[in-house]
């Protein structure tokens, strides 16, 4: 049972308008995302003890495993981009009202979350990724994984938005204004929607 693809959840081009061009997509989804998927089932079906485990569960057992790494960097950038195309939207950038009432209860208003946010998008120091969490003590936070890392691995909390921070998810539309594609993502692209559907 291999790992596969998902389709996007638009076209190539639905984003293109709000800053994330039709070839920053097709390179990234059917090139990049692919890659990743293409090489862990090349790991799965060399590893017996890797055969039949669900994608967490691959990411749960590799992760902090030397012997392992290339196999949880290759299952963590499948998962993190499974949830990256989800979101955003082609209507993306506003807050549903109990997501923003939560928003301003944990971070003391919209504007404060979207600073933390820019903050670890930015301060991740080369590839990774910033993340909206709901934590164990029911709180939402922001946090911050290199390379293929994610939530789901540290234990920080459920992912609710990952923003895909490595230099080909924004060179083509921003070069090398990783801030500006930070504050745009937040503002045209997040899909809030998917975010509170998963607080629930
Ligand atoms: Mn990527």
């Amino acid at each position: 049972m291999a790992f596969e693809l998902p389709p996007l959840p638009y076209s190539h081009g639905a984003l293109a308008e709000r800053g994330m061009c039709q070839e920053t997509m097709e390179l990234h989804h059917d090139k990049h995302h692919q890659a990743y998927v293409t090489a862990l089932n090349g790991f799965v079906e060399k590893n017996p003890a890797l055969a039949g485990k669900s994608l967490e569960e691959i990411i749960q057992m590799s992760h902090g495993q030397a012997d392992l790494a290339p196999v949880f960097n290759n299952a963590g950038q499948h998962w993190n981009h499974v949830l990256f195309w989800q979101n955003m939207s082609p209507q993306g950038g506003g807050i549903p009202g109990a997501l923003e009432t939560k928003i301003t209860s944990d971070f003391g208003s919209v504007q404060a979350f979207k600073d933390a946010f820019k903050a670890a998008a930015v301060g991740q120091f080369g590839s990774g990724w910033a993340w909206l969490v709901l934590a164990s003590d029911g709180k939402l936070k922001v946090a911050k994984t290199p390379n293929g890392s994610n939530p789901l691995a540290t234990g920080e909390g459920k992912a609710l938005l990952g923003l895909d921070v490595w230099e080909h998810s924004y060179y083509l539309d921003f070069r090398n204004r990783r801030p500006d594609y930070v504050t745009n993502w937040l503002d045209k692209l997040a899909n809030y929607e998917f975010a509170a559907s998963q607080m629930g």
